[in-house]
């Protein structure tokens, strides 16, 4: 038993006073700035130093707490966190966003002003990485034994620009003032090996064993990041690897006196963690891919199973003490690597190996789009990661005799369900990889799930049903409800209490008030002032001017086909062409806002025309405050805590079947915005919390989909019957718009009436009528609050704390920790 001196934490003060002093003296102490001369940035980072002081603190009173109660432990490995600003998040977390707020008031400083230098992280896509933030902030919340894994890319997605229409990547350099939110762990530091060859070893008696030999190593070292939860003292930890390269470079070349080839060889080993790729929903199919795919499910699983150890368990508790969730299959190579560190390391049989494995992961799928669906090719994977190419030909050899059992002489379904795809130039199925070592799989809607075991999973479905499950996705209403919104948020507070910050169930408080005129009229305010406050950033932004009193219609999210930014921009330019034909039509603002991956060539055509036809209807004198279209540069979490608040409509117009869940859908309805959406994803499920009065709903089915494919879509046909459509379409690839590239306008035409992939004009007329039908709504204010009220009321179910509820349950088997106030450390 240590002294207690060397077990005492500091407890430092959580009061004004005590801010303000630790604050003052991180100025002098880590800034190193004389507090007379320091800057606004001095001051953030001070004040950040301050927080994170307090943070770590009950990281170690909640580590000790875990340790001490025997708990069993999630681990979330994903590619992604998309997590955005961290300072406001964490005052407001650890309870200290007021004092903090007085504290800097005393020094001279204004904390809103400080809020917004801060950089987003933006170590993700889209809602992939976002989900796994609001995952981790919910686990602390809730005061689940629950961490994150994942990589500390020194470059995150790229900020967008407009040159002047078409989109331009610059380098997201998000750490170049360094990041008071890490914690560096240079003790914390694991092998990572690649290429090499595999060396069998027979042994008369007893298994096979194999050693991995010569090849290149590269260190993972740990950053963490504390993650604190609301209003609990519980603090997790989110730890992030970054590529060191190691001594062995040194050595290399040094002796043979190559010096600068051996520091450039050393740099490139590091390029490993350098760049987030900023593709979403599509494989990349790179060797780099996959080297930081292994890298950090490596680092990983050593540190998982060193924990393990260190903790006193055998490996054969480790279902029993430990989780391990794949967000979707990008690190799916962990259940060859989890093989191979308990059977070439440990020295565990085979079978034991596997059977703790499959009962330890969980895979979430995120999509049935095949051109996400990751398959690496036999090859590349044998060069790269010749051992993993070996056991996952072990267990796809054990699992196929598994099904040559069941089903006798059916080789078509042993093709279907083998993790080698032998028809394309032998490539490893990650997917298949992922289900066959899950003792649960997961889709994240409702209608996901069901197309999964219907679709992508038919054949594993019938195997093994009981391992498929839903688990709906969730926003956290921390971030998306009382930061992003503080005026609905104090609203809310005023009529119903504030249970449904912990609760959000409880919003349904609300419901009774729906009709309420002073509500009514109140809602309409904060909206209304929302609306303001978005406006002055658009105004700031891009120099367009918007009316506050006009509908704000929203579509924010990555760009791509199957979202169909088009279905939404030929209703504009068919807005625009009425307009300037003098017809009468309902005025609204459409905002666009998102990002295109950079050889998405379709997606950056889009995000173009969409600046050209703005520019056109945004300077057109004869249009005015009827029509506006603004296309919000990059897109990002911050920005989309201004934008989400102020709008009044939400589209959700993907083409049914395809876009697995939203979470976006579910942000902006929790505002109090009306949904167009087509009945896909969780739009199904948030139709029915929200009611069929508080959402617009249009369009072909998923079913409907699969059938009007295989009748042969014909949009010429379609145009011909429909003369609004036929003129804006004709409007486009006329050239009216174009501003900048001659011909490329055209292309688009000719895209619209021969591919149409997804259905933009199959799904036209629908879609206008749906937004006519919010049009109508919008003109009677009334009719329209008590709708948008009964919109917020019931959409607690798309709290993320609900999801991680259902992950605990169904699938990790982990019961909340909450940290006592003080135990260890005699703390108030
Ligand atoms: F393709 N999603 C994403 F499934 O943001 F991997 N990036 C991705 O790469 C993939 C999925 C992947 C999104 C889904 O498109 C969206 O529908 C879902 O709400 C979100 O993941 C979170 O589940």
């Amino acid at each position: 038993m240590a002294a207690p001196e060397v077990t005492h934490l500091p407890n430092l003060p959580n009061d004004v006073e005590g801010l303000r002093q630790s604050i003052r003296d991180a100025v002098v102490r880590v800034v190193g700035e004389d507090p007379r001369q320091a800057t606004e940035r001095d001051w953030m980072e001070a004040l950040a130093f301050a927080i994170r002081e307090r943070m770590v603190e009950r990281r170690l009173l909640t580590r000790r707490q875990f340790a001490d109660e025997d708990v069993k432990r999630v681990y979330y490995l994903s590619m992604e966190y998309l997590i955005g600003r961290m300072l406001e998040a964490n005052l407001r977390n650890m309870g200290i966003l007021e004092p903090a707020r007085q504290a800097m008031a005393d020094l001279g400083v204004n904390l809103d002003t400080i809020l917004d230098l801060e950089d987003d992280a933006a170590l993700g896509n889209g809602g992939l990485g976002r989900l796994a933030a609001c995952i981790l902030e919910s686990l602390a919340t809730q005061g689940y034994p629950g961490y994150g894994y994942g990589i500390r890319y020194e470059f995150g997605m790229f900020r967008q620009e407009f040159e002047p229409y078409h989109q331009v990547e610059h380098p997201d350099n998000w750490l170049r003032y360094g990041n008071p939110w890490e914690f560096p762990r240079s003790d914390r530091k694991y092998p990572i090996h690649f290429y090499g060859h595999v060396v069998e070893h027979h042994h008369p008696r007893g298994e096979t064993r194999y050693t991995w030999e010569n090849g290149e190593e590269v260190l993972a070292m740990a950053y963490d990041y504390p993650t604190a939860g609301y209003g609990r003292r519980n603090v997790n930890n989110l730890r992030l690897w970054a590529a060191k390269a190691t001594r062995d470079f040194d050595l290399r070349y040094f002796n043979e006196g190559d010096y600068i080839r051996a520091v450039a060889d050393k740099a490139e080993s590091e390029t490993i963690s350098m760049v987030l790729y900023p593709n979403d929903a599509t494989a990349i199919g790179k060797e780099l891919r996959l080297k930081q795919e292994y890298f950090f499910v490596s680092a990983s699983l050593q540190d998982i199973l060193d924990r393990h150890l260190a903790l006193g368990y055998n490996l054969d508790a480790l279902p029993d003490k430990v989780a391990i969730q794949l967000n979707d299959t990008h690190p799916a190579i962990a259940v060859a690597e989890l093989m191979r560190l308990l059977v070439d390391c440990h020295e565990l049989s085979w079978d034991r190996a596997w059977d703790l494995a499959r009962r330890t992961f969980a895979y979430t799928n995120h999509t049935l789009m095949p051109e996400a669906l990751e398959t690496w090719p036999v090859e590349l994977m044998e060069r790269v990661l010749p051992r993993h190419m070996g056991i996952i030909y072990q267990i796809n050899h054990d699992f196929l005799e598994q099904v040559r059992h069941r089903y006798p002489g059916d080789n078509d379904r042993l093709a279907r369900l083998s993790i080698i795809d032998e028809q394309n130039g032998r490539r490893v199925r990650m997917a298949h990889l992922a289900v066959v070592g899950s003792h649960r799989v997961n889709g994240v809607a409702a209608l996901h799930t069901q197309l999964l075991q219907e679709t992508l999973f038919e054949d594993f479905y019938n195997l093994w049903p009981e391992r498929f499950v839903n688990v709906t996705n969730g926003v956290t209403p921390r971030l998306w409800m009382i930061q992003a919104n503080p005026a609905l948020t104090e609203l809310l507070g005023q009529r119903i209490g504030n249970d449904w910050q912990y609760d959000l169930d409880r919003l349904r408080a609300l419901e009774p008030y729906a009709h309420d005129a002073d509500l009514q009229k109140a809602f309409l305010d904060v909206k209304r002032a929302n609306k303001v406050r978005l406006a002055n950033l658009v105004r700031e932004r891009t120099g367009v001017e918007l009316n506050p009193d006009v509908m704000f219609d929203v579509q924010i999210k990555r760009i791509h086909e199957y979202k169909r930014q088009l279905l939404k921009l030929l209703h504009v330019v068919d807005l625009y062409r009425r307009i300037r034909a003098g017809e009468d039509v309902a005025p609204r603002v459409v905002l666009f806002g998102g990002k295109a991956a950079p050889g998405y060539a379709r997606a950056k055509g889009i995000i173009q025309v969409i600046n050209e036809v703005a520019d056109i209807v945004n300077h057109d004198p004869a249009v005015g405050d009827r029509l506006k279209c603004v296309f919000f540069p990059n897109y990002e979490v911050s920005s989309a805590s201004i934008i989400i608040p102020a709008a009044d409509v939400s589209e959700q117009i993907s083409t049914a079947g395809f876009e697995a869940s939203g979470t976006g859908n579910m942000k902006l309805a929790l505002n109090g915005a009306l949904t167009i959406g087509t009945l896909d994803g969780a739009n199904i499920e948030i139709r029915d919390a929200v009611g069929e009065e508080s959402i617009f709903i249009f369009g072909m089915t998923a079913d409907e989909v699969v059938e009007h494919r295989r009748n042969g879509p014909n949009p010429e046909a379609i145009l011909a019957q429909q003369p609004n459509l036929a003129a804006a379409v004709e409007m486009i690839e006329s050239g009216f718009f174009t501003c900048d590239d001659p011909g490329t306008h055209g292309d688009l035409g000719r895209y619209l009436r021969h591919e149409d992939p997804f259905f933009v004009i199959a799904d036209y007329a629908a879609y206008t009528e749906a937004c006519e039908r919010a049009d109508t709504l919008y003109a009677d204010r009334t009719a329209w609050a008590e709708a948008a009220i009964l919109n917020v009321a019931r959409m607690g179910y798309f709290s993320i704390d609900r999801t991680v509820r259902d992950y605990a349950n169904q699938i990790w088997d982990i019961i909340p920790e909450p940290v006592a106030p003080s135990r260890t450390n005699g703390a108030a």
